[in-house]
């Protein structure tokens, strides 16, 4: 039985999906053996955090190649526009305001804190998108963050008014020193948020290719109020946002007796009317995605036998779990169109389908798409109107498979 990372209680095994490669690893030349791993989801029935049973190494994930640039997307852009002047807001009233992101990626955020002038670093171990922050004038430590890294940034930088990260805490297996290294770093009236896919949206939609290598924990406000608590932090704020297919933002305050808001009283008591807190929450997830996985499988096989041809767009680390899982690869699908130079001539881990340029994709004009990035559904939606109007039907997957 594989142990929880965070209390060390037996956990309950929710999905297996079996052998999957690195998600953001793609391939440049086919005769390389690729890695697997076993992935599969457990719940801790003590400390109620689902997450990973078993982990790939940090280092294997988060390096110079890594192949996510934030910056692909008009929405997210927006988003953390957004969320760079709420931090603004409330550190300016502060003398000498010090703000820490961690997962910085190439900047998408902290370049708007750079630009105001306001004393920031970013933590992100992955060289290469590191590079492209410090290009738009972010002050970048590349390194993973844990309670070492952030007592070497109190020693040389002093204490943090605002932590923060998005879609990285749930990245970090070692969270009990992240957390610690929270306490450490972060001043006494400081304030410490992050965000990431939010259990509930993931267990309702059924968007189960959320659950890959670099998603290790997927939180809900019941696991994350004891996490804070274990180190001596308080959840005092969650506010849910529409990015990620829907994630939740978390606020944390030092020590306890804090103001704490309604919406924790509200996110917590939905949670456990989902049933959240015990097995029998997920007891259906299973059955739920071997039907999306079917139905997306036949689907394909169906338009296929029909002699019309299938791409699909976005080649996202997410896709790895659904493609893999749902026995899709290059017979079903031709080409994936992305618009990151890095994963272009590439092919998509494991399932080994050809990564095209946009372009491609705009020349070809195929028939049918697997909307693989659904989460950008919207952007792309406005920005392929030609598309459709011509003709073109995307395929959807969440909570059901769709041609629209
Ligand atoms: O948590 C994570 C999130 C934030 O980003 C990381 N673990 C890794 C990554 O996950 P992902 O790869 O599933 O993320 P996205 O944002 O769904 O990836 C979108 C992909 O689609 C990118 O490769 C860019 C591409 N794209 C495109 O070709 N045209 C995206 C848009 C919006 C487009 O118009
Ligand atoms: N914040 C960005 C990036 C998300 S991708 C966004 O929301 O788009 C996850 C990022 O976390 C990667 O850039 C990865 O290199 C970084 N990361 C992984 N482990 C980390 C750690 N221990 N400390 C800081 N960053 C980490």
């Amino acid at each position: 039985m594989d142990l929880c990372k965070i209390c060390d209680h037996g956990l309950e095994t929710i999905i297996s999906f079996g052998e999957m490669p690195i998600s953001n690893r793609f391939v440049s030349d086919l005769t390389t053996d690729e890695f697997f791993y076993d992935l599969s989801l457990g719940f801790c029935p003590k400390c109620l955090m689902v997450q990973l049973e078993n982990c790939v190494d940090p280092d294997m994930m988060f390096n110079p190649d890594y192949a996510y640039f934030s910056s692909i997307s008009r929405a997210m852009e927006g988003h953390f526009k957004e969320m760079a002047d709420e931090i603004i807001v409330s550190v300016s009233d502060r003398p000498r305001p010090f703000v820490v992101e961690l997962g910085t990626n190439d900047g998408i955020m902290l370049k708007h804190i750079a630009e105001r002038g306001v004393p920031h670093l970013g933590v992100e171990p992955s060289a290469n998108v590191g590079a492209s922050a410090r290009e738009k004038g972010v002050n970048i430590l590349v390194e993973f963050f844990n309670s070492k890294c952030a007592s070497e940034i109190m020693d040389s930088h002093g204490q943090a008014d605002i932590i923060c990260g998005a879609n990285v805490m749930c990245h970090i297996e070692n969270i009990n020193s992240v957390f610690d290294g929270v306490r450490i770093l972060l001043k006494p009236e400081g304030e410490f948020f992050f965000e990431d896919p939010y259990l509930s949206n993931i267990i309702q939609k059924t968007s189960f290719d959320q659950i890959y290598d670099e998603h290790v924990y997927y939180f809900s406000g019941l696991a994350v109020s004891g996490l804070a608590k274990r180190h001596g932090l308080e959840l005092v704020n969650m506010v849910p946002q529409e990015v990620h297919g829907g994630s939740m933002r978390y606020y944390l305050k030092k020590g306890s007796g804090n103001p704490v808001t309604n919406n924790v009283d509200f996110f917590l008591s939905q949670e456990k009317a989902l049933n959240l807190d015990s097995l029998e929450g997920y007891a259906s997830f299973k059955e739920r995605v071997d039907k999306i996985c079917s139905d997306f499988r036949n689907v394909l096989l169906k338009i296929k036998a029909d002699g019309k041809r299938v791409a699909a767009y976005g080649a996202t680390s997410k896709s790895t779990t659904l493609l893999i899982y749902s026995k899709v690869g290059p017979g079903l699908i031709d080409y994936v169109s992305d618009t990151t130079p890095t994963k272009i001539g590439k092919y998509t881990p494991g399932t080994h389908i050809p990564v095209k340029s946009y372009e491609h994709f705009l020349g070809d004009s195929p028939p049918y798409t697997v909307l693989l990035a659904w989460n950008h559904k919207a952007e792309i939606l406005e920005k392929e109107q030609e598309y459709r109007k011509g003709g073109g039907k995307f395929i959807t997957f969440f909570p059901e498979v769709t041609i629209e």
